[in-house]
């Protein structure tokens, strides 16, 4: 299959990300990408070409303007302010505050934020917008016929939401990828989220459409971030009642438990009747993974790629999580092989 891989992403080069209670050196860091590539590379899983450009529109069609506009340009206004080192918010609304748009640099990373774990540097607009034409140029492969994609997305997306960032994320690279299929030939996608993390940006940007159908499995928001959504109970709203999915597992998930909620999956997506499939890829579920609490094995991989596969959909695979520098890489490539019947 066809792999997208934008340079550029190594712009979003992060000093410092605040892990449990320190500054250290981020998780999500270039080496991701540049070993997922590698390990793409040497397997031969397929060609690999840079992103084609896009404009914002096929952004803005997920996200709010504003907050484009936001990320676009917050850096030339913090590096304005004197301050040449990593932005990062402080502070959030609290219950019984008011979600008004303040007017200072601060105050707006505030606004537009959820986390402080995600910084912004010189080179995070260039990175994100590569990530979302990485996003889209597979999107656009996949609607022109072909039956499956691999965009190498970083910075990663599911955190992302209409008008905020967090979780290593600013721009929604799934939400976006799924959109352009709706708008190119596609009037049922689905979007299936593997990530050890809730995609809490994905399922908030579709939770009110009955085009999009969400499904995630995950750790469970009782145990781990985002914390505040991602239970089993939200299911939808409006129109998209009953098209939204949430899995959430318990942490020590391994195989016996992963692939019971992956049945579940499958089984709501043929109910669905899905017309295409992304994938937000993350390989954060695994035993070694620094930061995750799963159980899964590179063999693993193959089996879910292998599975998904087997719904006979065309398919986009967008990459998102996964921080076991030495791992990533090669299970990236069990789950391309699995799908690929390999
Ligand atoms: N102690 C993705 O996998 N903070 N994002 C973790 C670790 C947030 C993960 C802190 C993790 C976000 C795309
Ligand atoms: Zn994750």
């Amino acid at each position: 299959m066809d792999v997208i891989y934008n340079p550029d992403h190594v712009l979003q080069n992060g000093k410092v990300e605040l892990i449990n209670g320190k500054l250290e050196p981020p998780v999500e860091c270039p080496q991701r990408a540049d070993s997922v590539l590698e390990a793409v590379r040497n397997a031969g899983i397929g060609q690999v070409s840079e992103p084609e450009k896009f404009g914002l529109d096929p952004i803005v069609s997920v996200h709010d303007p504003d907050y484009v506009d936001f990320l676009a340009t917050i850096w030339d206004r913090w590096t304005e302010k004197g301050r040449s080192w990593d932005a990062l918010p402080l502070n959030w609304v609290g219950r019984g505050m008011r979600h008004i748009k303040p007017e200072t640099v601060d105050g707006q990373l505030s606004y537009y934020s959820f986390d402080a774990g995600t910084p912004i540097t010189a080179g995070t607009w260039k990175a994100v917008k590569g990530s979302a034409d990485t996003a889209l140029t597979g999107a656009k492969r996949v609607a022109n016929g072909a039956r499956s994609a691999f965009s190498l997305c970083r910075p990663p997306g599911h955190h992302a939401s209409r008008d905020y960032y967090g979780g290593y994320c600013f721009l929604n690279n799934a939400a976006i990828a799924g959109q352009y299929l709706r708008d190119n030939g596609f009037g049922r996608v689905v979007i299936l989220d593997v990530d050890y993390h809730h995609g809490n940006g994905t399922q908030s940007i579709f939770y009110d459409r009955d085009d999009v159908l969400f499904v995630s499995i995950h750790a469970d928001p009782l145990q781990e971030f985002p914390f505040f959504i991602g239970h089993a109970d939200e299911t939808g709203e409006g129109k998209g009642k009953g098209y939204n999915l949430n899995l959430p597992l318990r942490r020590g998930a391994d195989w016996s438990v992963y692939s019971k909620a992956l049945e579940a999956a499958y089984a709501k997506i043929r109910d669905f009747g899905a017309e295409a499939v992304v994938v937000s890829l993350g390989v954060d579920t695994y035993e070694a993974d620094p930061i995750s609490h799963f159980k899964l094995k590179t063999d693993d991989y193959a089996r879910i790629g292998a599975g998904i596969a087997a719904l006979d959909l065309p398919t986009h695979i967008i990459m998102e999580g996964g921080y076991a520098l030495d791992a990533i890489g090669r299970n990236v490539v069990a789950f391309l092989n699995g799908f690929e019947g390999r």
